[in-house]
């Protein structure tokens, strides 16, 4: 018999009443609003958002609320109810720096990050504009399980975003509710994204590529979001007809990771020594608009010659730089494939299906034995899954701890999540459903 852990995203309307509730008892006022931002499961495109590829992410059910309301002494409250983060109320004073010099928790860091971000947001963009002198008390909660690799820091940033923005700017003074998503046009959530990249790029100091945040803020219903990172310019792909005989599921590893921790940094660093020895800034740049597997051998071919000719490395390891290059060229190709394969010609639901498992399992690989960030559990995980039927499995995120994406004909969900918690107990399985993208609740 089957006791597979599931985590559920709840009920939006009775979070958010809740949350508004204990925001009145935390802080003794009301909340002006309530706002949340899912996070995402990525189906390709990872560690290559930051070399220009396109990344499929959709946003989950799952993802962050926030309850806020604004003050007007410019001082940042802020609260976790997260069992395992929650220390209560924490004061950040305005021209006090960075948290993290307070010793603050970090999760704090991406608060006060996203509101120095928000300040110095586009000024072409006055609605968006915080009025000076604006503070606020911030209530938070997730329904994601942190640091599984499913973007619980991006949900957290553009949640705090839109509350932030919904509570001091004009947009939030003209526009409440629904109203104020509505408000949201695309370009103003991209507009949105970037100010939460910056946040975790410069302030929180994280160097990551934006595919979370872009997919948070920018995901919709029901569709994959194919995102091209050269430009952030977004498609979005109905994928109703895969629904309705396939689930995607995500499977939490039990291993957490941090994408602060230097790991991943150090893999970004390789990858960018061998886009730096092509001559390239981006290795986007190193494939033509349709990439093809020919593409990808005479580009590791030119750095093999490089690398005989001397070429400057700056001291990473030039195997290292070589495996990070092939998981990044073969990945952008894989991608290329999945977009090929929504927005093309349409082929029937198994072998839409089974082509995407081909290219999930070829992700798989690439992410353990050439971006090399894998680890035993997924490994075993994604055999685990495949042998007991599932069509596709793959690590997603950043690496290094995190989560498992599924692709599981519905008749085999039973089976496959029997097969995997048999492995451990500790699994614990969400339900990857495309949903909308972060609004007011
Ligand atoms: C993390 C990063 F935040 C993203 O930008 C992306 O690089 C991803 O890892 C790997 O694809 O989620």
């Amino acid at each position: 018999d089957n006791c597979a852990r599931w985590l559920g995203p709840g009920d939006p309307e009775s979070l958010s009443a809740a949350l508004a509730t204990r925001f009145t008892q935390v802080f003794e006022r009301e909340a002006e609003g309530v706002w949340f931002a899912p996070g995402r499961a990525n189906l390709n495109g990872e560690h290559i958002d930051f070399h220009g590829g396109r990344c499929l992410p959709m946003a989950l059910r799952h993802g962050t609320y926030v309850a806020a309301a604004a003050r007007e002494d410019g001082l940042l409250r802020v609260r976790t109810l997260d069992s395992q983060l929650d220390s209560g109320i924490i004061e950040i004073h305005d021209d006090a720096g960075s948290p993290a010099e307070a010793n603050f928790p970090s999760w704090t860091t991406y608060v006060w990050g996203v509101l120095q971000s928000l300040r110095e947001c586009d000024p072409e963009y006055d609605e968006l504009h915080l009025r000076s002198g604006f503070g606020a008390d911030v209530l938070i909660r997730s329904t994601l399980p942190i640091g599984a690799g499913l973007s619980s820091s991006a949900s957290l940033e553009c949640a705090v975003a839109l509350a932030l923005v919904g509570t001091g700017s004009p947009l939030g003074e003209e526009h409440g509710g629904e109203d104020f998503t509505r408000a949201l046009t695309d370009e103003l959530r991209a507009v949105l994204a970037q100010v939460c990249i910056r946040a975790e790029t410069e302030y929180v100091g994280a160097g990551t590529g934006g595919l979370d945040q872009t997919a948070s803020l920018r995901g919709a219903a029901g569709k994959l979001v194919s995102l091209d990172c050269r430009d952030f310019t977004v498609k979005r792909s109905d994928i109703s007809f895969l629904l309705r005989d396939y689930r995607f599921i995500a499977v939490e590893t039990g291993q957490p990771h941090e994408l602060a921790d230097g790991r991943f940094a150090a893999r970004r660093a390789e990858s960018e020594a061998a886009a730096a020895l092509l001559g390239v800034k981006q290795l986007r740049e190193a494939l033509p608009e349709k990439p093809k597997k020919p593409n990808v051998e005479l580009t590791l071919e030119e750095f093999d010659r490089l690398v005989d000719e001397g070429g400057d490395l700056g001291g990473h390891d030039a195997g290292a730089c070589r495996r990070r290059l092939k998981h990044a060229l073969t990945e952008m190709l894989r991608s290329e494939k999945i977009h090929k394969l929504l927005f093309g010609e349409a082929h029937g639901v198994d072998d839409t299906a089974e082509m995407i498992g081909d290219l999930m399992a070829g992700g798989h690989t690439s992410m353990r034995d050439y971006a090399e960030v894998s680890f035993e559990v997924a490994d075993r995980m994604v055999e685990t899954a495949l042998s007991a039927g599932a069509t596709g499995a793959r690590l997603i995120g950043g690496g290094f701890g995190g989560s498992v994406l599924l692709l599981v004909r519905k008749n085999r969900v039973d089976a496959v999540t029997a097969a995997l918690t048999k492995l451990s107990e500790q699994l614990r399985f969400l339900d990857a459903v495309p949903s909308a993208p972060a609004r007011a609740v």
